[in-house]
C-alpha cells in the first residue's frame, strides 16, 4: 500500500486529494493547524476513528513555518509521495500579511525539500509543489510552462520562490521534485473569500431572502475557472510519470467575474443588466429592478492580474490528462451546491 502526505488537507484541493487517493488505495496522511474552532469540516466525511486498524486517513498537527515539526512528520511517516497544497493561498490577503505569506508559501516548500533530502538514505520521497498561474502577472496569455514569470502580489512572488526551489532540488540532488502550475480551480468546497464562492453563496442567499445585495471589486479580471476534482487527478498524474517534470493545468478559457455574476444569476431565473460606471456600477434585476450587485473600492487589489488563460497542451500530451467538468457546470453545481446547504 502506498503512503501520501498532504500538506493542506484541510483546504479544497486537500479534501478532494484524500478521497481521490483513498479511493487508489492509499493510507492518506494529512497535516492539520491547530486552531482554537474546528477547521476539518472538509474531511470530516472521510475521517476514521484513531482506534481502528488499517485507517485511511491519519491527520498530525502541523504548520509548515515549523521546520522541526515537518524534519519529524517526514522521517517518521517515511511516505512515497508528498503534495504540498498548504498555503496562506488568499492573493489579496497576502497584501496584508505578506511575512507571513512568504514564510508559509516560499520557505514552507524549502523545508519540506530540506526534509525530503535529510531522509534521501532511507527512502526516496516524490514531492508535488501546487504553483499557480498568479505566478505569471501580466504575462500576455495563453500562458504555458515557457511563459514568463511576472507575479503582482506577494502572494504570487512567493509562489515563485517555491517553483524555483522545486526545481533547483530535482536538478541538485535527483529529488523527484514537481511543479503542477494549476489556474483558478474552483467547487462546492471552495473558500468563502474567493469570488466565486462569494457569488454563489450571495446567489443562493438572494433566492432565499437570506440576503438583499452582494458586494464586489473588479468586474473585468478575467479567469480560466476549472473544477478542483479533475485537479487532483492531474496533480497525481505529475506524480506518476517516469521523469519529474513541470505542467500547467487548466481549461484554455478564460471569463470575466462579471459574466460569473451573470450566470450564476441565470441559475436562480434572475437577468443582471448592468448601469453606471466604474465605482458607481450597480447589477440590476431586469425583472424587478432591484439592485443586486453594488462596488466597494475595499474590494480592490493594489495590483491586479487581468488576463488568465493557460495553454494545457503539454499535460494533454504528456499526462493524457484534460478538464472533464467545464465552466458552465461548474457555476451550476456550485449555485446548487449552496441552495441546498443553506435551505
Ligand atoms: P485553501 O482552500 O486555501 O487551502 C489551503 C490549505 O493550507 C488549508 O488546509 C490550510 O489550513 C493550509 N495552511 C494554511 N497555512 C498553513 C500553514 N502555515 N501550515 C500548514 N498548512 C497551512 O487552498 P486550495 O484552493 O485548496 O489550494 C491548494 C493549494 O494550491 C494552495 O497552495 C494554493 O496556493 C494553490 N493553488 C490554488 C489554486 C486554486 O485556484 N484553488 C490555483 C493554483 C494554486 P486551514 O484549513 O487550517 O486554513
Ligand atoms: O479573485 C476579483 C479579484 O480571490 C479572482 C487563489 O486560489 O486563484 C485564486 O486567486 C478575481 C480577482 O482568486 C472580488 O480582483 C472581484 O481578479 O477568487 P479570487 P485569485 O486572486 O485569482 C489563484 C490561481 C491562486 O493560486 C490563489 O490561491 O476576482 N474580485 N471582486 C474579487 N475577488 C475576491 N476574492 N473578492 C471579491 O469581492
Amino acid at each position: 500500500m502506498k503512503k501520501a502526505l498532504i500538506f493542506g488537507v484541510t483546504g479544497q484541493d486537500g479534501a478532494y486529494l484524500a478521497r481521490f487517493l483513498i479511493k487508489r488505495r492509499y493510507e492518506v496522511h494529512g497535516i492539520k493547524r491547530r486552531s482554537s474552532s474546528y477547521n476539518t469540516s472538509r474531511v470530516d466525511s472521510i475521517y476514521e476513528d484513531p482506534y481502528k486498524k488499517n485507517r485511511r486517513l491519519i491527520l498530525h498537527y502541523g504548520d509548515l513555518t515549523d521546520t522541526s515539526n515537518i524534519q519529524n512528520l517526514i522521517s517518521d511517516i517515511l511516505p512515497d509521495e508528498i503534495y504540498n497544497l498548504g498555503a496562506q493561498s488568499h492573493v489579496k490577503v497576502s497584501f496584508e500579511t505578506p511575512e507571513y505569506t512568504a514564510n508559509c508559501d516560499a520557505l514552507g516548500p524549502l523545508r519540506i525539500l530540506e526534509a525530503i533530502r535529510n531522509v534521501r538514505k532511507k527512502k526516496n520521497i516524490k514531492f508535488y509543489q501546487a504553483s499557480t498561474s498568479e505566478m505569471f502577472g501580466n504575462t500576455p496569455a495563453p500562458q504555458s510552462e515557457k511563459s514568463i514569470l511576472s507575479p503582482e502580489s506577494p502572494y504570487g512572488t512567493a509562489k515563485v520562490y517555491a517553483y524555483h526551489i522545486t526545481k533547483n532540488y530535482r536538478d541538485a540532488y535527483k529529488i523527484f521534485a514537481c511543479n503542477g502550475i494549476l489556474f483558478n480551480h474552483e467547487s462546492p468546497l471552495r473558500g468563502e473569500t474567493f469570488v466565486s464562492k462569494k457569488i454563489t453563496m450571495a446567489v443562493a442567499k438572494i433566492k432565499l431572502g437570506k440576503q438583499k445585495l452582494m458586494y464586489l471589486g473588479n468586474l473585468d479580471a478575467k479567469r480560466d475557472w476549472g473544477h478542483a476534482k479533475d485537479y487532483v487527478e492531474g496533480m497525481y498524474k505529475i506524480l506518476q510519470q517516469k521523469k519529474p517534470d513541470d505542467f500547467v493545468l487548466a481549461t484554455g478559457k478564460s471569463f470575466t467575474v462579471r459574466k460569473f455574476v451573470e450566470d450564476a444569476f441565470k441559475c436562480i431565473d434572475v437577468q443582471i443588466i448592468w448601469k453606471g460606471k466604474s465605482l458607481n456600477e450597480i447589477g440590476i434585476d431586469k425583472k424587478t429592478k432591484e439592485v443586486l450587485v453594488k462596488i466597494d473600492k475595499r474590494l480592490f487589489r493594489p495590483n491586479e492580474v487581468n488576463f488568465l488563460k493557460g495553454n494545457y497542451m503539454k499535460a494533454k500530451k504528456i499526462l493524457k490528462w484534460t478538464p472533464k467538468i467545464n465552466y458552465t457546470k461548474l457555476v451550476k453545481e456550485m449555485v446548487a451546491s449552496d441552495l441546498e446547504n443553506l435551505s
